[in-house]
């Protein structure tokens, strides 16, 4: 689950209870008092002061908010940190205080109102009006006048968590965590075995079907009661776009990113070609020929000589990879992480021997909507983990900067969602940079390094995350929840967008047997949420941009923000606010940029003319 902003749940959680809600009081006329005084010129309703009444209706609100919340939370970290398979205890008690929140956030009196309240928005203050938006957002995804569905939905929720963490992965006939495979995906150089790999990551697909299909009718029923056609543009009005509209951004950003991932498709079909012996170049990725289990991230498919970081981290240890993540951002100025973040956090991978399972997807959790910050990994000593760890890390910081007394708890998130997952990613390029590597002392500074390697390297990292990322979970997504897409259809769709965006094919023939999107887990539960990321793409190479060539004067391949407040001072003003500003005004504002891949684009097109050469004679397929 992402989130981060909320662990996923508690997206669902977002509610509201009737019973406590205020009903305005709402001052009477005046009445006469004598008989013998002239008759009194005819009442004027007496104003009625919206604000106050507003003041009062969200100061209780936000207080039964975050002791739900909390409580919700707390559930929810439970069932994801201690999975005993056949064990409802845990899903139970989730279910419960989801049910809890979602009985507050959607009761019919709270949304009652939240409506009238917004009817008088001319006479409210901005930051009034946002909160009152957003707790009526919140309360469509749990409205109690489809109280029953809603009950659905939190019980198949949080079963689907248990299927969805509880699985039992095998390879070779062992028990395996998702750190095992994913590592193997990246080292393994024998295509048969890693054939099986990547059909071992499949296997949890088929299980989680019947729960999918039925949060989808149940997700899409729930907001369909305020009046949201599906659940995919539920999610996306929170950015205040139809659901055409998002299409349209994000079938543009894989539009601009298309010249640079074919020439990587083709650079990539022919290179893996030649590693794994295989004579015939295919026109299409085979999925199982890439160091990743979806083709999101290629990275690891070159080594930059004199920058190898696995190498380094591997001394260095998991611990040190969070421990240093929290060094970089105190430096540009962010508060220390609090103790408890240390004690309450679970980081690194469960013991071997372990009676239970935890959640392998990072997440980072804000408990209280205040100061209880944790963060959930399974960190390893690796590149890959080093970068999950700043960008998690990013989440916390955006929470801990938002907890301040002029953002009230219903508006600590994100400018917008993709802001929140822009922060620690961008984070996490920074900490690859060399300047900075160097400044750290991780390798020598005078190390000589083929900037073009580099620079292939970073792009096979983050460029094929478009296509997958705005391409294919998007379309997906869309045509699950908002076309119905048809229950034998669903492994069919996801492997033709596969091929159209990815230019990628299965290994063998994937039938309706299989349910491939569902090994994603933000399908299960982060649902129609994934272009979050290829805009926190796009949004995080226009602030490293503006950061780079504006306040620090540098390259922005080659920079180190190590140190320089100026750089926090600038990223705190975007994430103190957290959703009381405007996301498109923040952007305009920060960087003079509308949300563009402007930024995306000129970074690596030094590496289109390397590329061409490369590819030169080469049969291009998409
Ligand atoms: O899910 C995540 C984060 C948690 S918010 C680790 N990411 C996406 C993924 O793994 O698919 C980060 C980038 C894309
Ligand atoms: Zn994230």
């Amino acid at each position: 689950m992402k989130t981060h902003l909320l662990p996923l749940a508690a997206a669902a959680m977002l509610t509201a209870c009737a019973s406590t809600a205020q009903t305005p009081v709402v001052k009477s006329p005046a009445k006469p008092t004598t008989a013998d005084v002239p008759p009194p010129p005819p009442a004027q309703p007496a104003h009625i002061d919206y604000g106050a009444i507003a003041d009062e209706f969200l100061r209780d609100y936000n207080a039964q908010y975050v002791r739900l919340y909390t409580a919700s939370s707390e559930a929810e970290w439970r069932s994801n940190t201690h999975i005993v398979p056949g064990d409802t205890a845990n899903a139970g008690a989730t279910t419960r205080a989801n049910q809890r929140m979602a009985a507050f956030t959607g009761s019919a009196a709270n949304i009652q109102q939240l409506r009238d309240l917004l009817t008088h928005r001319d006479e409210l203050n901005g930051l009034q009006v946002k909160q009152l938006e957003t707790a009526l957002y919140n309360a469509a995804n749990n409205p109690q006048t489809v109280a029953d569905v809603v009950k659905a939905r939190i019980k198949a929720e949080a079963a689907q968590t248990e299927k969805l963490y509880g699985f039992d992965y095998k390879y070779a006939g062992k028990s395996v965590t998702t750190n095992d495979l994913d590592e193997l995906l990246r080292k393994e150089t024998n295509p048969a075995k890693r054939q099986q790999v990547w059909e071992a990551s499949k296997a949890i697909g088929p299980t989680l079907k019947d729960g999918l299909l039925n949060l989808r009718d149940l997700r899409n029923q729930t907001v369909q009661a305020l009046g949201y056609p599906d659940y995919f543009t539920y999610q996306a009005s929170d950015y205040g776009l139809t659901r055409d509209e998002m299409m349209a951004l994000v079938r543009k950003i894989n539009t601009e990113l298309r010249p640079l991932y074919r020439e990587l498709h083709t650079y990539a079909r022919y290179e893996l070609a030649k590693k794994y012996g295989v004579q015939q170049v295919p026109d299409y990725l085979p999925a199982h020929w890439l160091p990743n289990r979806w083709g999101q991230d290629w990275g690891s498919m070159v080594e930059v000589k004199g920058l190898n970081l696995d190498a380094v981290l591997a001394k260095k240890g998991a611990e040190w990879q969070v421990k240093q993540g929290e060094r970089f951002y105190q430096s540009l100025g962010f508060s220390p992480l609090p103790a408890s973040f240390w004690e309450k956090s679970s980081l690194y991978p469960l013991p071997k021997g372990a009676t239970y399972k935890k959640n392998n997807h990072a997440s980072a959790w804000h408990m209280d909507l205040n100061q209880d910050l944790r963060s959930l990994m399974s960190v390893e000593p690796n590149t890959e983990w080093y970068e999950t760890a700043h960008h998690e890390l990013g989440h916390i910081f955006y929470y801990q900067s938002y907890s301040n007394p002029e953002v009230p708890p219903l508006l600590r998130q994100g400018a917008n969602r993709a802001y929140h997952e822009a922060i620690g990613s961008m984070m996490g390029l920074a900490a690859k940079q060399k300047p900075f590597l160097a400044g750290l002392g991780l390798i020598p500074a005078n190390t000589k390094t083929d900037q073009t390697q580099q620079l292939l390297q970073e792009a096979l990292s983050y460029v094929p995350f478009i296509p997958f990322a705005s391409g294919v979970m998007s379309e997906w997504e869309n045509s699950f929840y908002a076309d119905k897409l048809p229950a034998d259809q669903l492994n069919a769709k996801w492997w033709a967008l596969c091929k159209q965006y990815q230019g990628m094919v299965p290994p063998t023939t994937r039938g309706e047997n299989y349910l491939d999107p569902a090994t994603k887990t933000h399908i299960n539960d982060d649902p129609a949420q994934y272009y979050d990321y290829a805009l926190s793409y796009v949004i995080l190479f226009q602030l490293h941009d503006h950061i780079a060539r504006k306040i620090l004067h540098q390259d922005p391949h080659a920079t180190n923000y190590y140190g320089h407040k100026e750089v926090g001072d600038f990223l705190r003003d975007i994430m103190r606010p957290g959703a009381s500003r405007d996301w498109r005004v923040v952007l305009k504002e920060k960087t003079g940029e509308d949300l563009s891949a402007r930024a995306m684009v000129a970074y690596f097109q030094p590496l289109m003319t390397y590329l061409q050469q490369q590819n030169k004679g080469r049969k291009y397929t998409m």
